[in-house]
């Protein structure tokens, strides 16, 4: 019967990657109507481009431990909402809730979590609008929600966070440049956040 448990575990793991998978499918394709819609109505594109990822099971699995959940499938299933994730890069900081409006006043979406580190930036200076939805899939046997992640955040908050993504994961090779640069990314992320704010001024006055 251990086998057989094992079977039953795989099989319910590829189940769930395949629902959030389908259902960041819908995700995205809603918002690239959203971004469609508002082009042909307002002459501008909110969004300027999304990346859409899954997360890999290893990257699960190290994530299941460090945040100490059970190691089951129904723990997966109660706990992790990021196994589909979406980032949504805007033009402009106002498109970021532009796109969390229009998306999240549909229907068959709710919102699971919201965290807003744009109204209350990290300590570091981590800016972007995170929230978990929940969207339908629908099966040939049924409907069935599941979860995904996205992350809306414009062109500024986003060079800022792949950049403090490196030097952090360089932290672990080498703490005194990280310790060094960290006061100085910091300012970067103020600096480029009144940078967009004066661009989206000037962009406004010429519509
Ligand atoms: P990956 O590979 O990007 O997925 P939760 O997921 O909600 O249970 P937590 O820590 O409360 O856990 O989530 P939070 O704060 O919403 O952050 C989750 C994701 O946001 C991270 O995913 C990063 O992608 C991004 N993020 C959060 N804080 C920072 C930051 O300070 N700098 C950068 N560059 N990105 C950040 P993962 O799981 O780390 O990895």
């Amino acid at each position: 019967s251990g086998l057989n448990d094992r079977l039953d575990n795989v099989q319910r793991f590829s189940q769930i990657y395949l629902l959030r998978r389908l259902a960041l499918k819908e995700v995205g394709t809603k918002l690239e109507n959203l971004d469609d819609e508002y082009s042909a109505l307002h002459f501008h594109n909110p969004i300027h481009h999304m990346e859409e990822r899954m997360k890999n099971p290893a990257s699960l699995l190290e994530k299941i431990e460090r945040k100490g959940y059970g190691m089951t499938i129904d723990s997966i299933q109660e706990n992790v909402f990021d196994i589909a994730g979406i980032r949504v890069v805007t033009n402009y900081i106002d498109d970021i809730h532009r796109v969390e409006d229009a998306l999240v006043n549909q229907d068959d979406i709710t919102v699971v979590k919201r965290k807003d580190y744009i109204t209350k930036p990290k300590s570091n200076g981590y800016r972007s609008l995170h929230l978990v939805v929940s969207v339908p899939v629908f099966l040939a046997e049924g409907a069935q929600t599941a979860p995904v992640e996205i992350q809306i955040r414009t062109i500024g908050m986003d060079m800022w966070a792949s950049l403090e993504h490196k030097l952090r994961y360089k932290n672990h090779i080498d703490p005194d440049k990280a310790q060094k640069y960290a006061g100085q990314l910091k300012d970067t992320a103020r600096q480029l956040n009144q940078i967009e704010a004066s661009m989206q001024g000037i962009y406004q006055d010429l519509l």
